[in-house]
C-alpha cells in the first residue's frame, strides 16, 4: 500500500518546488514550497496524465475521474484535481498545507503517476460565469509541474 509520494516541480522560467503526499486515512495531506512566484493566488491541481513530453502541456486536462465540472476544493462536486489556489508572499514563495479528502495514493483513482501543476494565475474555482471557468478556473498558462512518484 503506498502510503507516500513526492513531486518536484519545474518548468521553462524561475518557478519551482517540491511537493509531499501523505495518505492518512481516507484523507492525503499535501505539504511542501514554491518559490518565484508572482505575490497573490496561484491555481494548483493535479491533472490526468504523468506525461511531460512537451512539457507541462503534456500533462492533459485536471484529473477528473468523475466527469465533474471544475470547482472548489471545498465543493461537492469537483474534479479530484481541483486543490485551489497556493498563496505566494511578497517574497514569491508560496507554503502548502492542504488536507484533502478528495486525493488518493491508492486505488484506481490514485494520483500516483499523474502530474501537479502550479499556474499563472489564480484559479476561480468555477465561479467565473464563462465555460472555461467550468474546465480549468481561468488560472492560465502551466508555470511549473511535475510527476507525483512514489517515496519512502
Ligand atoms: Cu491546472
Ligand atoms: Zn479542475
Amino acid at each position: 500500500m503506498v502510503s507516500k509520494a513526492v513531486c518536484v516541480l519545474k518548468g521553462t522560467g524561475e518557478v519551482t518546488g517540491t511537493v509531499y503526499f501523505v495518505q492518512e486515512g481516507y484523507a492525503v495531506k499535501v505539504t511542501g514550497e514554491i518559490t518565484g512566484l508572482t505575490p497573490g493566488g496561484h491555481g494548483f491541481h493535479v491533472h490526468a496524465f504523468g506525461d511531460n513530453t512537451n512539457g507541462c502541456i503534456s500533462a492533459g486536462p485536471h484529473f477528473n475521474p468523475h466527469e465533474n465540472n471544475h470547482g472548489a476544493p471545498t465543493d461537492e462536486k469537483r474534479h479530484v484535481g481541483d486543490l485551489g489556489n497556493v498563496t505566494a508572499g511578497g517574497n514569491g514563495v508560496a507554503k502548502i498545507n492542504i488536507v484533502d479528502k478528495f486525493l488518493t495514493l491508492t486505488g484506481p483513482h490514485s494520483i500516483i503517476g499523474r502530474t501537479m501543476v502550479i499556474h499563472e494565475k489564480e484559479d476561480d474555482l468555477g465561479k467565473g460565469g464563462d465555460d472555461e471557468s467550468l474546465k480549468t478556473g481561468n488560472a492560465g498558462s502551466r508555470l511549473a509541474c511535475g510527476v507525483i512518484g512514489i517515496t519512502q
